[in-house]
């Protein structure tokens, strides 16, 4: 039976287990609760369907099952796994969207590298998905596509299936016209992107960076700008914008775009703060502490997240001031994804050099300034170490959104804590009340985290209790039902007010 809704995310939706020699299907409940969130919405559709893909040495192996059906907590949907090899998989992820795109999403030109890239085969796996997709689809259907490495799906199935809709959602930061053009695949990029009914980013920034490059290559007409909402204005951030481009028009098309910002499960975050196995965690990590205050750092190892410029910011802290030494620990999570990159290992490499220096310079047998962990930290374990922190110092250089940020927010059900956060992460221009940072400047840096330490209990607490009200209004389920607008009947219909 045909699909209402195809989701297109290049995660499979659950973790195969092998038990007793038979694969089984087990939720993975990612702790930003995308996946979840994504599979929720089979329930309003009669039918649904995800399109991944999976590791194939062999695609041509008669006992590979590329397409299965799952019934779980989420009813019953379909999904299509495109087998690829180890080759296609370097290929079209490692190299093509980790070393060609991810670089310059994020503004970093001189870690950009082309020659490696394959597009001959990145265009075979993206249509790949996009006849997938096409297959899987109900005439009508709603297809939301997620995700950079999949920029040219929209185009091909577009061609594939003039009738159904196509939305798109952006995970990153989108650079603007000078950045963006770097990419040489620039224009059958926007093109793809520009067959879509919806597009959305996290903040309004992104989106009027997507119009400032499509204008720059293709005769692409706004029709509809608004000032943008308060709650995403970001007064203070270096992301804020007044205004945002709400619909576009080409090729006799109109295109709506939304600034939509990802949240996380307040509800799960808060009910796992309320366990007594993570308040058993919780004193056992107070214990350990002492009376030291814990600044707690979070991230995948990316050179993005700005974990170098956070260490050489704390080693200045330590060196000015002699009176914190022995009394404030950092605790920098920096767990590497899956994929054995150069640039990822050396990022790795140099955060182990670095915290080993400041701590063989500053500690001591009982104190060690420095925990670098590099293994991940099983989620209910984050959530007690996020309630125990004095602070969140989340510090990248760009980031789309960031969620963690977020969940330590939703796990302070006490009120207390304090979240430095940079000005070029997405959810920036959301928590106001964050202490905002710039990574690019030492002295912005350094004040910013000494500011949180010091910063009194009222105020801590006012500020605290101003981002959990936008945590808990703006969280995942929101972000879902603001995507689900788009996919109502009706809702792609042209507005009547649209101008030029
Ligand atoms: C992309 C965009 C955007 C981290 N360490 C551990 C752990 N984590 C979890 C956190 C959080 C997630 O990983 C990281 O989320 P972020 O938002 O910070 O970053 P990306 O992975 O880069 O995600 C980003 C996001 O997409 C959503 O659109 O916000 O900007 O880059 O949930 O909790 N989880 C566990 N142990 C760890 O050690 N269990």
């Amino acid at each position: 039976m045909p699909s209402n809704l195809v989701i297109v995310y290049h995660r499979q939706p659950y973790e195969e287990v092998e038990v007793d020699g038979k694969i089984q299907y087990r939720e993975n409940k990612s702790p930003n609760g995308i996946v979840p969130t994504l599979k929720s919405f089979f329930g309003r559709f009669e039918k649904g369907a995800w399109i991944a893909w999976k590791h194939a040495d062999d695609p041509n192996n008669p006992d590979f099952e590329q397409v299965i059906e799952i019934d779980d907590a989420y009813g019953k949907y379909t999904v299509s796994r495109l087998p690829l090899t180890p080759e296609q998989v370097t290929s079209f992820y490692h190299i093509s969207s980790k070393e060609a795109f991810w670089p310059i999403l994020h503004g970093f030109k001189e870690r950009y590298n082309y020659d490696p890239v394959d597009w001959p085969t990145f265009r075979e796996v993206n249509w790949a998905f996009a006849e997938a997709a096409a297959a899987e689809a109900a005439p009508g259907a709603v297809v939301w596509v997620h995700d950079y490495n999949l920029w040219l799906v929209p185009g091909y199935l577009r061609t594939l299936r003039p009738d159904v809709k196509i939305s798109f959602f952006h995970h990153t930061p989108f650079p603007a016209a000078d950045m963006f053009n770097v990419l040489p695949w620039r224009r059958e990029i926007l093109e793809s992107l520009l067959a879509c009914d919806v597009v959305g980013f996290h903040v309004p920034r992104y989106v009027n960076n997507f119009v400032s490059a499509a204008r720059s290559l293709l005769d692409v007409e706004t029709l509809k700008r608004q000032k943008v909402k308060p709650e995403l204005s970001g007064q203070t951030s270096a992301l804020s914008e007044q205004s945002v481009v709400t619909q576009i028009g080409y090729d006799d098309r109109i295109i709506r775009l939304q600034a939509s910002p990802v949240g996380v499960d307040v509800d799960y975050i808060e009910a796992v703060s309320a366990n007594d196995v993570t308040a058993a965690k919780e004193a056992e990590i107070r214990e350990e502490l002492g009376d030291a205050k814990l600044i707690l750092s979070v991230g995948r190892t990316d050179y993005t997240k700005g974990g170098l410029e956070q260490l050489q910011s704390f080693e200045r802290l330590l060196a000015a001031r002699p009176d914190l030494r022995g009394k404030v620990r950092l605790m920098h999570v920096s767990v590497a994804a899956n994929s054995n990159m150069v640039a990822y290992e050396e990022i790795q490499h140099d955060l182990e050099a670095m915290a080993g220096r400041i701590n063989g310079l500053y500690g001591s047998f009982e104190w060690q300034p420095i925990a670098l962990i590099s293994r991940p930290i099983p989620f209910k374990d984050l959530v007690a170490y996020y309630r125990v922190a004095d602070v969140a110092w989340i510090t990248p250089l760009a980031d789309g959104m960031n969620l963690v940020c977020k969940e330590y927010c939703a796990a302070r059900t006490d009120g207390d804590g304090v979240v430095v956060l940079s000005e070029f992460a997405g959810a920036a221009v959301e928590l106001a009340a964050a202490v905002p940072t710039n990574p690019f400047s030492y002295r912005s840096m350094d004040t910013g985290i000494e500011f949180a330490l010091g910063m009194a209990e009222e105020e801590r607490r006012d500020r605290m209790k101003s981002m959990r009200a936008m945590v808990h209004k703006q969280d995942v389920r929101f972000w879902a039902e603001d995507q689900m607008y788009h996919f109502e009947e009706g809702a792609l219909a042209p507005e009547p007010d649209a101008h030029a």
